[in-house]
């Protein structure tokens, strides 16, 4: 076990119902810690950027009308094994095939209103840290 770091990205769907604090506690409860946080609203542009690897996707634009709906949370989590436990406790990227007790099983409402983002890698992480809290990791 190696402690890691990963981001977290709480979606417009959650900030805009108030449950913020719901979901934070969730993530607290599994353990990982809370180490930065960051409310802000996504430029289109900045959430395109974020989001590059999808740009040929037919999801791609409703993808960034969604996350610049309304205000984000960026937050690093650090924990044993951060990345993939995080992925675990998220769920699949759909919600109605998401595990029972996992975030996106609880808190979103569909496939492109999902509650909650999570680096998928290391590699991953290391450059979603940065383009939230720059390069001091
Ligand atoms: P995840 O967040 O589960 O890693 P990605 O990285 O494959 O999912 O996709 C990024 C985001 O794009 C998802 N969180 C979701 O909001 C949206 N998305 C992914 N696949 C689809 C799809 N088939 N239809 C609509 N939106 C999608």
């Amino acid at each position: 076990m190696t402690i890691e770091r990963t981001l977290c990205m709480i979606k417009p769907d959650i900030v805009s119902t108030q449950r913020i604090g719901a979901l934070c506690d969730r993530i607290e409860r599994s353990g990982l810690r809370i180490i930065e946080l960051r409310m802000l609203q996504l430029e289109r542009e900045r959430a395109a950027a974020f989001y590059a690897e999808h740009r040929q996707r037919d999801f791609f634009a409703p993808l960034l009308d969604f996350m610049c709906s309304g205000s984000i949370v960026a937050q690093v989590l650090e924990g044993e094994d951060a990345v993939k436990r995080f992925r675990q406790l998220i769920g699949h990227t759909d919600p109605a095939q998401a595990d029972p007790g996992t975030l996106r099983a609880d808190f979103a409402s569909s496939i492109d209103a999902n509650a909650v983002h999570g680096s998928d890698s290391i590699a991953s992480a290391r450059r979603e840290i940065d383009f939230f809290f720059g390069k001091t990791w």
